[in-house]
């Protein structure tokens, strides 16, 4: 459970994705904007089975205030390309791995956008990164995000130096 109460009426972050069966890979970004103190809205919207709710939301987005995208997929995982070609914000495609193909048709699907409709393609199953790579976008507007991402680097680097010797 990440708090988002205080921020849910003025999320900047939309986190979308194609079926409530995509949440559990989803919940690394929702974590991220809470670790970075970003406010985001969590929603199912479907580019197949409610295309029209895509649409709606797509073309609002940015009226509403939103200013990045995170939109997760699994299959033939059209909707963060179709949520691309309907908004001016940047969006961040997480290529969700169901079980058939390894994940390997959500990422081709996501990743071989057409010139000019660009979508930023995470790593198969890697909403971490696409929250990271949200609060850097969001970051060169916002200092308080800034100084954040520079504390979690910081901790991150300090987690992975190690002395080997102990290992040999
Ligand atoms: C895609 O179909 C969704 O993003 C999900 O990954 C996949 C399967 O959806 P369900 O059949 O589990 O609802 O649109």
């Amino acid at each position: 459970m990440y708090s988002n109460a205080e921020n849910k009426s003025n999320p900047i972050v939309g986190i979308i994705m194609g079926s409530e069966s995509d949440l559990e890979v989803m919940k690394p970004a929702a974590a991220t904007m809470a670790e970075f103190g970003i406010p985001f809205e969590i929603k199912v919207v479907s580019a197949h089975r409610t295309p029209d709710r895509l649409y709606e939301y797509s073309k609002n987005a940015h009226i509403r205030g939103l200013e990045v995208i995170i939109a997760g997929a699994g299959g033939a995982a059209h909707l963060p390309g179709m949520a691309a070609s309907l908004t001016p914000l940047p969006v961040i495609g997480v290529p969700v791995r169901l079980k058939h193909l390894d994940g390997m048709d959500s990422l081709m699907s996501i990743v071989q956008m057409p010139s000019g409709v660009p979508v930023a393609t995470v790593g198969i199953n890697n909403a971490k990164n696409a929250g990271i790579l949200a609060a850097r976008i969001l970051s060169i507007k916002y200092p308080d995000i800034r100084s954040r991402l520079e504390v979690s680097a910081a901790t991150t680097k300090e987690s992975v130096i190690f002395d080997l010797e102990d290992k040999l």
